[in-house]
């Protein structure tokens, strides 16, 4: 899963200019490296963000979800808004990417009453506040137990299980540790069987790990990606898809296949 930002380009004048066009080539470029599907998102979530209203999110995103249909693309919706779902599941959109799990009013109304794939992820207090003072007392358990709640309000909802994916959401509301203790604890959280999304691309944990700038983080973020595979995640939103790619199918030869070891192979 590729990431796509469309939040307006700080150093061009106007303030919130969004370039659409710079968009859409990035994504074509993530397509061409192998990304399976673009994850889309029109607000930042990042600790401090101002809050974006809907409309001009969806000045933001709306576009560009057609273009990226046009192209064939199977494009995800990472959004918090109700009327964002909406709309762009009314545009075609594949997947609702949620990391406030449809606990917005009306969300999961919405989405159950469409045919999209949607993402539940995890994440202890909001944005803005978020990372101030994380606590757990079983990091994995409660991380699981939200999940599972999440899960299970979605099949009340009437969505089939084939829909969901779950994310423990590293970074948010975590602390290094908390994220190495989800990392370790994936396998636990692979056994209730919902298919995991994991984004660790680029996260502060690796300034933490390796002391290294948001643009120097690639060999972290693909020993993280790895880790992630070896515990059952089954995507990975990640910024760097050729790398990522590369870093994928080497782990795919090492993990072998029973059916092709079976056969020889
Ligand atoms: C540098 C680059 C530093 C990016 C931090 C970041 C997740 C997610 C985000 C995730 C799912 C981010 C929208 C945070 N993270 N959705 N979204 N899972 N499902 N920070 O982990 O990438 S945004």
């Amino acid at each position: 899963m590729g990431v796509l930002n469309v939040t307006p380009d700080s150093f061009s004048d106007g303030g919130q200019f969004v370039d659409h066009a710079a968009a859409l080539r990035g994504a074509e470029r993530m397509l061409a490296a192998g990304a399976s599907l673009i994850d889309l998102g029109g607000e930042s979530t990042r600790p401090g963000a101002t809050p974006v209203p809907a409309d001009e999110e969806l000045r933001r995103v709306l576009p560009l979800v057609r273009e990226l249909l046009k192209i064939g693309a199977i494009v995800s919706i990472d959004t918090r808004k109700p009327e964002v779902m909406r709309a762009c599941i009314d545009a075609g959109v594949h997947m609702v990417n949620d990391v406030g799990a449809l606990r917005a009013p009306g969300a999961l109304d919405i989405v159950a009453g469409s045919d999209v794939a949607v993402c539940l992820m995890h994440m202890q207090g909001e944005p803005l506040t978020m990372q101030r003072e994380p606590r757990y007392s079983d990091v994995v358990a409660e991380v699981r137990a939200f999940l599972q709640q999440r899960v299970a309000a979605s099949r009340t909802a009437g969505m089939a299980g084939a829909r969901l994916l779950i994310d423990p959401g590293f970074g948010f509301g975590k602390t290094v540790t908390h994220n190495l203790d989800l990392l370790r604890g994936l396998p636990t959280l692979a056994a209730d069987g919902v298919p995991i999304l994991v984004g660790l691309s680029r996260k502060s944990m690796l300034a933490t790990l390796t002391g290294r700038a948001v643009e120097q983080r690639l060999a972290g973020s693909l020993a993280l990606a790895i880790a992630a595979l070896e515990g059952g995640a089954r995507i990975i939103r990640c910024h760097d898809v050729a790398e990522t790619v590369d870093a994928i199918r080497v782990w795919t030869a090492f993990r072998g296949d029973a059916t092709a070891n079976d056969r020889g192979g």
